[in-house]
């Protein structure tokens, strides 16, 4: 990508009931943009008891608006909330800039990010989804001023053309989607029937999630100080001291309203946590907004259908506080807190993940003549053996096994 200058922008935000609600998630709204290269200049925020629905701000804050991007040069202005069709045909026709949303900043932020194919064609998706609900107001948008943000992706030529090109556009990435699912789904079967036990690493994005995962297993996922640094999902296998394996899934960071085109276009990596037999939940304990982030959480995995499944909470960043780290998750089954920064706490983590892996497994430790070796291949394929020995005259082994494999050895 050539350099340019940093686009210059104005953050702003409706604010339907309390004024520090806002101020808050217009923060994170400034890293979001910041994340997609631009700079700051303004921020402005309106009281109001709803949106307004045919220009979200209205008319004496969009002339404050106006004035505030002639002062600072402001190129665009990005707003806070997803807004439809009409508002930004609206907002546009009142302001001279670009007009962007969250959902058109995510989606841009995606798009830079995606590294598989299974990832860009996600990203596409959803982009031209969203392109396609957008039509006109974004051409007279986006038409303002070439590149920068909202251009990144399937590229400004494919918004000019038709509907119907971007449907058909749809339909083929689509086909191919469902293909690569369908070799996601082989490949799940066939690391679920290796029958290791399975936790799927979620959180809200930055909060160290995949920090965790190259610490506990020696991984090199890419871990930024940047929101969605990472968008595909890994697993690596975790060898724990008592000779157990717990395969660790990190996958893409949730956040406050999560773009619902992204959501379905994703859901395919995020239902990698369908499949866990546990969530690792890591949470940024040094972040102001960490209650929301956890609710934040939450919701994304009630809305994905992932609800009776057991959680352990990590609070991560304990280095950053000045204080000892007493926060307690009431949706979770245990609580611990580290820092995958220096390792704080991690041999509790793992000693957590191997008592969740053993539970219900009976510990067994036998000694078979080699005239049971059946017995041994049952443990060996049902069980999971920690010890194996071939001795002369006999065959030592310790195994986890569930009670109904115990009644037959
Ligand atoms: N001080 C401190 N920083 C940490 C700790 N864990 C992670 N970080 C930093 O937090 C930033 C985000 O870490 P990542 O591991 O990329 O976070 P993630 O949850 O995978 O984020 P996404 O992939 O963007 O959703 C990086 O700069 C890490 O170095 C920790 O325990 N202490
Ligand atoms: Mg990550």
């Amino acid at each position: 990508m050539p350099l340019t200058d940093p686009e210059r922008v104005i953050l702003v935000g409706v604010c339907t009931d309390d004024y520090r609600e806002t101020e808050q998630p217009l923060d994170e709204l400034e890293e979001l943009a910041v994340s997609a290269g631009a700079e700051c200049v303004g921020r402005l925020i309106q009281n109001l008891e709803h949106i307004h629905p045919g220009t979200y701000l209205g008319s004496g804050k969009i002339a404050e608006l106006q004035a505030l991007a002639a002062q600072t040069g402001a190129s665009a202005v990005i707003c806070d909330d997803e807004l439809t069709p009409s508002q930004l045909t609206g907002l546009c026709d009142e302001l001279d800039c670009k007009v962007l949303d969250r959902t058109l900043l995510i989606l841009d932020i995606f798009a830079e990010r995606a590294v598989t194919r299974e990832g860009k064609i996600q990203v596409e998706l959803a982009q031209l989804t969203y392109r396609l609900s957008h039509l006109t107001g974004l051409g007279k948008s986006l038409s303002r001023q070439g590149g920068g943000i909202g251009t990144r992706g399937p590229g400004e030529k494919k918004l000019e053309s038709d509907r119907r090109r971007i449907r058909s556009r749809i339909t083929s990435l689509r086909r191919e989607l469902a293909q690569i699912k369908k070799h996601r789904a082989v490949t799940r079967s066939a690391r679920l029937g290796s029958s290791a036990f399975s936790a799927a690493i979620v959180g809200y994005t930055n909060a160290g999630k995949s920090t965790l995962l190259n610490l506990l297993t020696g991984a090199d996922v890419y871990a930024m100080d940047r929101l969605f640094a990472t968008l595909d999902p890994t697993t690596r296998a975790l060898h724990t001291p008592e000779g157990m394996e717990v395969m660790l899934t990190d996958t893409v960071g949730f956040i406050r309203k999560l773009p619902h085109h992204l959501i379905d276009a994703f859901r395919g990596t995020l239902e990698e946590a369908c499949y866990a037999d546990m969530i690792l939940h890591v949470v940024d304990s040094a972040n102001p907004r960490m209650e929301q982030q956890m609710q934040v959480v939450y919701e994304t995995l009630q809305s994905l259908e992932i609800r009776d499944k057991p959680v352990v909470t990590v609070f991560n960043k304990t280095d950053l506080l000045a204080g000892e780290c007493r926060a307690k998750d009431p949706m979770a089954v245990r609580s611990l807190h580290v820092s995958a920064l220096t390792g704080d706490g991690m041999d509790e983590l793992v000693k957590t993940l191997e008592e969740m892996a053993c539970d219900g497994l009976i510990l067994v430790e036998r000694h078979y003549g080699y005239d049971q070796a059946g017995r041994v291949d049952l443990i060996r394929k049902y069980g999971k053996l920690l010890e194996l020995e071939y001795r002369p005259d006999e065959i030592m082994l310790r195994a986890y096994v569930n009670p109904g494999i115990y009644g037959k050895i």
